[in-house]
This record gives C-alpha cells, sequence and structure tokens, in this order.
C-alpha cells in the first residue's frame, strides 16, 4: 500500500484530508482489482530514477494547509502567504467560460453546467514551481481534451490560448503594475490534449479554493507552475503560438514551453533540486517532473527550445 502518512495522526484528529485518503485508498484497492492503471501511474511513479533517490517512491501528499496558504496568484498578491486572504473578495458566481477560435462549435457554459457535463476524477500530481519548490497535490476535475474535443476544433487549431479572469475591482494586483493582464498563457495543442492534462475544479476531494485557482485551474504536472493558469474565463484555440504573460515579461526566465528540465538552469538559478513544501529534505527535480515516461515523446522531433 502507498504510504499516506498518517502513522502519526491519532483517531480522534480525523480531518476532511483523512477522511479523502481513506476514500482513495478504497479506490486504489478497486482500480487494482479492475486492472485499471491510471492511480498506479499517478501514485507510483518511479520515473528512472534510482530507489535510494528522496524523490522516486510513492507520492506523499502536501497537508492541504500547506497548499493553500502559499500561492503565487499575482492577481491578488506577490506574498504568497497574503494570497489567501485577498483572494477571498473574488465572487465567483455568475462565472462562464467560453471555448472559440479555430473551432466548428464555439460555445460558453456556465461553471456550475460545465462540472455536470464530465464524470470527476481524482489526480495525484507533482507540482514544480519554477522558484524552486514543489508540492504534491491531489486534484479534482476532467482531463483537459474533453473541453476541447466538444469545440471540434478544426485542422487549423495548432495552439491553445487560456485567459484568467481580468477583474481589476477585485485583484488589487490587476491595479499595480507587474504582469500583463489578463494572466494569459498557452500549449500546443498535442500537449493540451494529452490525457495528462487536467482541467481542475477541485483540490482534496473538496472545492478548489479561491486562492488554487476556482473555480477552474488547468493543471499540466510535467511543466513548471507558471504554466497551470487559474481563475479561467476564454480558452481560445489558435493557429499559433499565443503569448503568454510570463514569457512577455521576461522570456529569456520564463519560455513557452515552461517543460521542467533539471538539467536546464535558470538563468538566476539551477533547477536541478527542489525544496519540497513542508519535508526538511531537498529532493532531486526529475526529468518532466517525473513524468517523462508518459510525455517524452511530444518533444521528440522538436528544437531544444521545448527542452525548457
Ligand atoms: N491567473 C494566475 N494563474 C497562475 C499564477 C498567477 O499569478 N495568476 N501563478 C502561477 C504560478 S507561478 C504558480 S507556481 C502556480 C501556483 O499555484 P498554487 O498557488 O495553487 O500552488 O499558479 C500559476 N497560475
Ligand atoms: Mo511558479
Amino acid at each position: 500500500m502507498p504510504s499516506f502518512s498518517m502513522s502519526r495522526i491519532s483517531e480522534n484528529q480525523v480531518t476532511p484530508e483523512e477522511i479523502f485518503f481513506k476514500k482513495r485508498r478504497q479506490m486504489l484497492i478497486a482500480g487494482m482489482l479492475t486492472g485499471s492503471s491510471f492511480l498506479d501511474r499517478t501514485v507510483y511513479a518511479k520515473d528512472g530514477l534510482t530507489s535510494d533517490d528522496e524523490n522516486a517512491g510513492a507520492l506523499k501528499a502536501t497537508p492541504i494547509e500547506l497548499i493553500t496558504n502559499y500561492n503565487n496568484y499575482y492577481e491578488f498578491s506577490n506574498d504568497k502567504k497574503a494570497v489567501k486572504v485577498l483572494a477571498q473578495d473574488l465572487t465567483l458566481h455568475p462565472w462562464t467560460i467560453t471555448v472559440d477560435g479555430e473551432v466548428e462549435n464555439p460555445f460558453t457554459i456556465d461553471i456550475d453546467d460545465l462540472t455536470k457535463l464530465f464524470a470527476m476524477e481524482e489526480r495525484i500530481y507533482r507540482f514544480r514551481c519554477v522558484e524552486g519548490w514543489s508540492m504534491v497535490v491531489p486534484w479534482t476535475g476532467f482531463s483537459l481534451a474533453r473541453l476541447i474535443d466538444r469545440a471540434r476544433p478544426t485542422s487549423r487549431a495548432r495552439f491553445v490560448a487560456f485567459e484568467s479572469v481580468h477583474r481589476r475591482s477585485e485583484m488589487p494586483g490587476q491595479r499595480a503594475g507587474s504582469l500583463i493582464w489578463p494572466y494569459r498563457e498557452g500549449l500546443r495543442i498535442d500537449e493540451a490534449m494529452h490525457p495528462l492534462t487536467f482541467a481542475v475544479t477541485g483540490l482534496y476531494g473538496k472545492p478548489l479554493p479561491k486562492q488554487n485557482g476556482a473555480p477552474l485551474r488547468i493543471a499540466v504536472p510535467w511543466k513548471y507552475g507558471f504554466k497551470n493558469p487559474k481563475a479561467i474565463v476564454h480558452i481560445r484555440l489558435v493557429s499559433s503560438q499565443p503569448a503568454t504573460s510570463w514569457n512577455i515579461l521576461a522570456p529569456s526566465e520564463y519560455g513557452f514551453y515552461g517543460n521542467v528540465n533539471p538539467l536546464v538552469s535558470h538563468p538566476r538559478w539551477s533547477q536541478q533540486r527542489e525544496n519540497s513544501i513542508g519535508e526538511m529534505k531537498k529532493h532531486s527535480t526529475l526529468m518532466l517532473n517525473g513524468y517523462a515516461d508518459q510525455v517524452a515523446y511530444l518533444y521528440a522531433h522538436n528544437d531544444a527550445k521545448a527542452l525548457y
């Protein structure tokens, strides 16, 4: 069985997170019995490391208190510990998401209708910020491909552009200069359609907290955190590579691809190790954040830029 580090918690301190993991453990057993491999892959990612490397074993989720109190969300603040409080001012209703551009079936859908369209899944992903810290996050959501398929992309659709909400009245960081607003991110269409690319609506089996990107954010586990846009309102299929916020600000520091690569240093620091939030020891950073087996083929014929 995977270790979820529950051993130090006594029975009278059961939290929603523990209930989540108990449920998940049951799902794991069910998955093994039915031969479904999805949970095996996400929980037991060995990814080519030797077994004595601390980052090679089963994934242990970061405690929810850490995931929800240490956030990069520049619309609110560049102080990670201030985001949580400020983000509570964001109004989530009504909220619509538009999917359009190079598609046969453009649509706008309310977030409440959207979450009813697809069966929800839970996935535990590594999450690695370009700044050198990491977490392990149990997300709830659905494959982004299902949402994009619904719009029926044309053959001209080669990239997917994401836009986060632009609402100066509720987002103090948008009233100050820093990034270009709204926050913009993008993926190549084959990256966006990859089964690991996840549209996230929940965390630890509960609705996604505002500071983590409610009501809808993207999780692309083999890319640095900045490629995981929060509070998405617009998904546009486009024919050429879209401009993205961090890349506009500092192209030499934040590439369009943003693939986790321990061999390519950031101009100001090495990317070989990471500080796992909530743990004492640093970990080795894995090629493509530990998902190389599943995604390296996407870059097999690509130029060197895709390596970071
Ligand atoms: N809209 C928006 N999305 C964003 C950001 C942001 O500032 N605004 N920061 C990115 C960065 S740099 C990181 S590391 C992650 C942080 O996600 P978390 O707070 O859920 O850990 O969100 C990403 N998505
Ligand atoms: Mo980040």
